[in-house]
């Protein structure tokens, strides 16, 4: 397949030189600070933004809660179509929106496809769901009375994404949010304006062919600390959805209930493979290789540490250097390469001062990173330490290829206990063929993370199920099961169709 570079693939997603950052889905504007937009892969501009400033951001969300108030009112099966048909224009625009993921923030191409496919997948399911919204019913313990729930539209969802997903993280909340009743406002990722600009023109066209008012989807970019701050404050938002580390998720929390808004948070991982003597080596090797050097180790789920039985551990640590050997690095829109850049200079910074700081806690390297200087790019190899679980820098989420391997003796549950004893609780894996095992670690003194696999990689979740994590992770569930009804409120319902007035709980009062 022909990937098109930087040009083509911004005029074939309708970006020029200079783009205005503030869309309400139906006009452009913006009056804030210019911004530039720069690619990992070579450190170039790839073009410029203009930012909103606060008045931006009022107009925003005036026209948002306007819309709310029209598009309550469509069926939910038909706010599902025109989620259909945004699934539709994704589905037309894949390789290029794909291509700019990898131009904008460094992910490999086939990478960026995949996150585009989410994003179809998401809109799919979401058009499902929109024709089942249930709410419970139940009996009465009075005769002649009905009591039953519905599921009511909450409001002007505010969406705050990361740069690791900067286009799917947009399309869970959306999509979902949409089919509820709500009406949303997007604040990407600072390192990706780029990628969000392009997906509220794809979804504007649709909005448009559909003569919907503005305000239904809106784009704000400008900086956390400006219009992300009035999101957080505004209390005509009532639901705030963030993906990102848990220092910001936890003053988003304090900032957004203080106001008692509602929040979805989702937070840093810890995300372990635990790797018994029941094992498929090979089959474990594979997926903690994607895990971790996969989004070079940039994803919330990548697989940060390997929890392997002493008996096995020689053995998986020389497979893993076998695998590591054979990863190919460069230029992310060129397919045969595994390893793009990191996001960043910042971000390689990190990545470094990190490994640093496993040599100075008393890791020994096993696999040794280095910068490579391809194009003026933020590339860097892979790093595998060997360590114990509590080192305090093993504690912390380091956003970058860094992999830790940790030894264990005996049952498996010592391996879970090792597992469970982070401050995050993201997702978990276990590779064995032995069902004691397994079941011991899919169990309620199991993995205490809000993922659990079998013979399955931490990272790569599908849509169909509720994304997302416990502890510091943050509690929040995006995606699919019932994770919808965050992103709505509940209505308790008591029906008297008798002709008199009888109270619960027995009590007379004539
Ligand atoms: C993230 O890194 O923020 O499970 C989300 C996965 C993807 C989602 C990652 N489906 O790896």
């Amino acid at each position: 397949m022909k990937i098109n570079g930087f040009t083509e693939t911004l005029r074939e997603l309708e970006l020029g030189g200079t783009n205005l950052g503030a869309s309400d889905g139906v006009d452009w504007f913006a009056n804030g600070a210019e911004t530039e937009s720069l690619s990992p892969i070579n450190g170039q501009v790839i073009a410029k933004i203009k930012q909103a400033d606060a008045g931006d951001f009022d107009r925003i969300i005036k026209t948002a809660e306007a819309a709310f108030k029209v598009w309550r009112e469509v069926p939910a099966p038909k706010r599902g179509e025109i989620v259909r048909q945004l699934g539709v224009a994704l589905r037309e625009r894949k390789d290029a929106l794909g291509a700019l993921v990898a131009i904008e923030m460094g992910k490999i191409i086939q990478e960026g496809r995949g996150e585009v496919q989410e994003m179809i997948d998401i809109c799919d399911y979401a058009c499902g769901q929109s024709r089942m919204l249930y709410g419970v019913q139940t009996h009465s313990e009075r005769a002649h009375h009905r009591l039953y729930e519905q599921w009511h539209p909450l409001g002007v969802v505010g969406i705050i994404s990361a740069f690791n997903f900067p286009v799917a993280v947009w399309s869970w909340n959306l999509a979902i949010a949409l089919i509820c009743g709500d009406v949303c406002v997007w604040k990407p990722a600072s390192p990706a304006p780029l990628t969000a600009i392009a997906c509220q023109k794809i979804f504007e066209r649709v909005l448009k062919a559909n003569d919907l008012p503005a305000g239904i989807s809106s784009l704000v970019v400008g900086k956390g600390s400006q219009v992300g701050e009035l999101l957080l404050n505004d209390k005509r938002i009532p639901l705030v959805s963030y993906t990102g580390s848990t220092r910001v998720g936890k003053r988003i929390a304090e900032v957004v209930s203080k106001r008692f808004g509602k929040t979805i948070l989702e937070l840093g991982g810890n995300n372990a493979v635990i790797v018994t003597p029941h094992a498929d080596l090979e089959l474990a090797c594979k997926a903690i290789l994607f895990g971790a050097v996969g989004t070079a180790g940039q994803r919330c789920t990548s697989t940060r540490r390997v929890i392997v039985e002493a008996s096995v551990y020689d053995n998986l640590v020389s497979t893993l250097q076998r695998f590591y050997g054979k990863l190919t690095y460069g230029n992310p829109l060129d397919e045969a390469n595994l390893v793009g850049p990191l996001v960043n200079t910042g971000a390689v910074d990190l990545y470094f001062e990190a490994i640093e700081t496993v040599r100075k806690q008393g890791g020994t390297i096993l696999i040794e990173a280095e910068k490579l200087d391809f194009e003026g790019g933020c590339y860097a190899k892979p790093c595998v330490a060997a360590v114990e679980n509590s080192l305090p820098i093993v504690q912390d989420e380091t956003f970058a290829p860094l992999l830790y391997i940790i030894k264990y003796e005996g049952d498996v549950i010592n391996a879970i206990n090792i597992q469970n004893d982070v401050p995050q609780g993201l997702s978990s894996s276990i590779f064995t063929n032995n069902m004691i095992e397994s079941e011991k670690f899919l169990s309620h003194a199991g993995s205490d993370c809000g993922i659990a696999n079998v013979n399955v990689g931490t990272s790569g979740a599908e849509i169909g199920l509720a994304f997302g994590g416990e502890k510091e992770t943050g509690g929040g569930r995006e995606s699919g099961s019932d994770a919808w009804k965050a992103y709505m409120r509940r209505q308790s319902n008591t029906i008297n169709w008798s002709e008199g007035m009888e109270l619960a709980q027995g009590i007379k009062f004539d």
